[in-house]
């Protein structure tokens, strides 16, 4: 038996950067070279692609850690190290990304549609691209960044345009084997589907696919029977089948009530509202089943539904269903809007490139937030005085010094980049030789103290990313 695993949680790790060289050219008998070092390869990113040969998540379901290759380093003689490899993971059509706190990332729908989930760490910078003409020989290069690593919730929603609903052993799937070439089990006792079938239908000139999933009863909205788990199968079918039984040989139920209940049940699951519904009666072969076929009918239409009768035994009624859901399918197509010609690739949400914050917080520390501050600490290698002058340079030129100052931070107040578990965090001395000026003094400057206990923590934390062996972080949805 194949298992159908439709809900998976996925641990993910895009590739790191990999680090800038810093390296002199060097030739014998020659004086020193300019600086050759060479930049670092962007880490491989962790990318989510439809694939319509994939049909379940049980692959992810059996090894559900997922990485990336790193980024080389960079190497003298201007040698760039080499990109790391994406990582491609195929999913099956309708698959729905999400964080671990449930919101929605991604909607996967239509062959080769693609996320990417996690973006490698982009490669640190050498020290050559790092030279300009007053900083001839950077005795520094820039550190790789971590690629995005952090957990991911994949749930499976089959597409399908039609879906079969009703109590257990109403027929639903009786009714796919006839409708369809599927083969699903069909028995007489409830709940025999467990999970949802599928079946493709043609009906003239349209082509559908329709679903059943396990029965339902009352109460399911609290987790009777198989629960309502498998409902997120129907929310994208575009018409919902009521199918019932006009021969239960429950003498508490008839296909009113059954309808009434299930009505209940789809109330409690919600988001169904809107789809229009057909209702039939199944099993109408048997005398008994087709008397009180015709009963209820009236009342049925009375309640503005369609209602058909057919056997999936005795195969009747079957062509005049197949094509009045046809009918519905192709006005929803017709209605929807047009299918973009190019695949659609998500990407994480762009990240504000361009500003800082600076709050102060009930300690009395200063915490700057801002993409381009946090990156720049992460590239900084902060054993080397002249990469922290470079990035006191780079946040003096996009204002943070200023900031902080109007902010109302004075010399000797703590300052904190980035957030509270992953900051670095220096006593701050204010200068008015901010940006350009200070570039001739590399190497003497003091603003940034020794790294202090959280700026450690911080490249211990690095060097763990660098272990393969690494935990992965809840992170922001991106
Ligand atoms: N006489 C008769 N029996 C039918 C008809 N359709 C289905 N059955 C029988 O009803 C029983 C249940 O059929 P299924 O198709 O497995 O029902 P289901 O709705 O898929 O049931 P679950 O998967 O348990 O929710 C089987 O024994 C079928 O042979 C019909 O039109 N006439
Ligand atoms: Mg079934």
């Amino acid at each position: 038996m194949t298992t159908f695993v439709d809900r998976v949680e996925l641990h993910i790790a895009a590739g790191n950067g990999g680090h800038g060289c810093a390296s002199v050219h060097r030739e014998k008998f020659k004086p020193l070279g300019g600086p050759d070092g060479g930049n670092g390869g962007r880490g491989g990113d962790v990318i989510l692609t439809v694939d319509q040969s994939v049909t379940t998540l049980l692959e992810y379901h059996h090894s559900p850690h997922r990485k990336a290759t790193n980024g080389k380093p960079g190497e003298g003689g201007n040698r760039s190290g080499k990109d790391g490899q994406d990582l491609v993971l195929a999913v099956p059509d309708g698959t729905v990304v999400l964080d671990k706190r449930g919101n929605v990332l991604a909607d996967l729908v239509g062959h080769g549609t693609t996320y990417v989930a996690a973006e490698g760490g982009r490669g640190g910078l050498g020290n050559a691209a790092l030279a300009s003409a007053r900083r001839k020989a950077p005795g520094f290069a820039l550190l790789g960044e971590p690629g995005r690593s952090g957990d991911i919730v994949l749930e499976l929603k089959t597409v399908a345009d039609v879906a079969l609903v009703g109590y257990p052993s109403a027929g639903k799937s009786s009714l796919i084997s006839v409708l369809s070439a599927a083969k699903p089990k069909i028995a007489d006792y409830p709940f025999t589907t467990l999970v949802p079938n599928l079946g493709v239908v043609t009906a003239g000139s349209t082509v559908y696919t329709i679903a059943d999933v396990p029965g339902l009863i009352p109460g399911a909205s609290q987790g009777r029977g198989l629960g309502l788990e498998f409902l997120r199968h129907v929310e994208r079918c575009s018409v919902l089948v009521h199918v019932l039984d006009t021969a239960t040989l429950e003498s508490e139920r008839d296909p009113v009530s059954d309808l009434d209940a299930i009505e209940e049940e789809l109330r409690h699951y919600g988001g169904l509202g809107d789809r229009p519904r057909i209702v039939v009666l199944n099993k109408v072969d048997i005398p008994d089943g087709k008397d009180l076929a015709d009963m209820i009918r009236p009342d049925l239409e009375e309640r503005g539904y369609r209602v058909l009768e057919v056997s999936a035994v005795a195969r009747t009624g079957l062509k005049e269903l197949s094509f009045a859901l046809a009918d519905i399918v192709a006005k929803a197509r017709a209605a929807k809007p047009k299918e973009e010609a190019t695949r659609i690739v998500i990407r994480p949400k762009a990240v504000d490139d361009t500003g800082f914050t600076i709050t102060q917080e009930e300690d009395g520390l200063f915490r700057v937030r801002g993409d381009k501050p946090e990156r720049w600490v992460r590239q900084t290698d902060f054993n080397n005085d002249e990469a922290v002058g470079y990035l006191a340079d780079r946040l003096g030129r996009l204002g943070v010094e200023e900031g902080l100052m109007k902010a109302g931070a004075r010399a000797g107040d703590g300052v904190a980049i980035g957030p509270e578990d992953d900051a670095v965090v220096f006593d701050w001395e204010p200068t008015m030789m901010a940006g350009a000026e200070m570039l001739g003094r590399r190497g003497e400057d003091h603003r940034f103290e020794a790294p202090r206990p959280a700026a450690q923590r911080r490249k211990d934390r690095q060097a763990e990313r660098d272990d393969a062996a690494r935990e992965y972080d809840d992170f922001e949805p991106f």
